[in-house]
């Protein structure tokens, strides 16, 4: 049985509905700090800080694999520094220590290409130096470390990516610095104005959700020989700038009207690399994207136009 520790956020709510199509709604447990109304399988109401609430729900399933997707993001990880490095790491030693004790065969370990810092110009590689500029990304860098600690000392089979900035329709993310390009698309689609928090030409690395989910699975079932990376695979699906979004939107949306209001979250944006080389994944386990920023942006206002029922009868 699968257990996904944060099944309410912006991954975790969209991989929990995918993995129940896969492996069935009873074999998937959701896990978060409170119950949503409609949800399909297994729940279990959980304070992943808790020790002793997420030793009882490994002992009260038969975990087989452990999706860990709680965390306090970029921004909002900024505005309580200590708080979120408390809540990263011991949610995560938590689901590691409960994995040991309760024999689970494999965890997934969501990092991000917030671990990469301002020394890098252009594209991060898979061995880039880490200088992190978030706590954010700290606590990502640490828990690679952590991964592959567990890995040699304990042989638990740990596999990470570093996501991109995810987006996707289903579902609102939370305190990321990549979330302008979920936000903008809602914005697009109710015809409302939109203000970007990033100046129009900083480019980061971004990847459509239905990539983001079939790496991560694609990852999860791979043999255990195929890993060579036990920290974090990098992984790219596109990379683009404020300005390159808008623009194709406007194909679509034609009177799309935006006003660029950088903040704080300009600094963390360009503390990050624009792109990701990700040829290690591709060539260890067959990573593959399959969206580009057209494709994407398609997809996103088709499913956001039946979300808010705009679509033309
Ligand atoms: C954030 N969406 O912005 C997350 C992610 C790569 C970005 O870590 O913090």
């Amino acid at each position: 049985r699968i257990l996904i520790i944060g099944s309410n956020g912006q991954i975790g709510s969209v991989l929990a509905e995918f993995l129940r199509g896969i492996y069935s709604e009873s074999n998937v447990i959701g896990a978060d700090l409170s119950k949503p109304e409609n949800v399909k399988g297994p729940f279990e109401i959980l304070d992943a800080t808790d020790r002793q609430a997420v030793f009882g729900v490994f002992k009260k399933y038969k975990i087989s694999q452990v999706y860990h997707l709680a965390a306090i993001l970029s921004a909002k990880g900024e505005q309580q520094p200590l708080i979120t490095w408390q809540v990263n790491m011991q949610t995560y030693f938590n689901v590691l220590e409960a994995s040991r004790e309760y024999g689970v065969k494999k965890v997934f370990y969501p990092s991000s290409i917030a671990v990469f810092g301002a020394g890098i110009h252009g594209e991060a590689k898979q061995s880039s130096y880490l200088d992190p500029g978030t706590v954010y990304g700290i606590s990502k860098v640490a828990g690679e470390n952590w991964s592959n600690y567990y890995f040699r000392k304990y042989g638990i089979d740990i596999r990470s990516l570093r996501y991109p900035g995810i987006i996707g329709y289903q579902s609102m993310p939370g305190g990321g610095t990549t979330d302008y390009a979920v936000d903008i698309y809602h914005k697009a689609v109710k015809g409302e104005h939109f203000e970007c928090f990033l100046k129009p030409d900083t480019t980061l690395p971004m990847i459509y959700i239905a990539d983001a989910l079939d790496a991560s699975v694609r990852l999860m079932e791979a043999p255990a020989d195929r890993i060579t990376i036990r920290t974090g695979y990098n992984l790219a699906g596109m990379s683009f700038s404020p300005d390159e979004v808008i623009r194709s939107i406007r194909k679509l949306i034609p009177g799309f009207e935006v006003t660029y209001l950088p903040d704080f979250r300009q600094e963390i944006a360009a503390s990050w690399p624009q792109t990701v080389d990700d040829s290690q994944a591709r060539k260890d386990w067959g990573w593959r994207p399959s969206y580009n920023l057209e494709k994407m942006t398609k997809e996103m206002i088709l499913e956001l136009r039946k979300k808010y029922d705009l679509v033309e009868n």
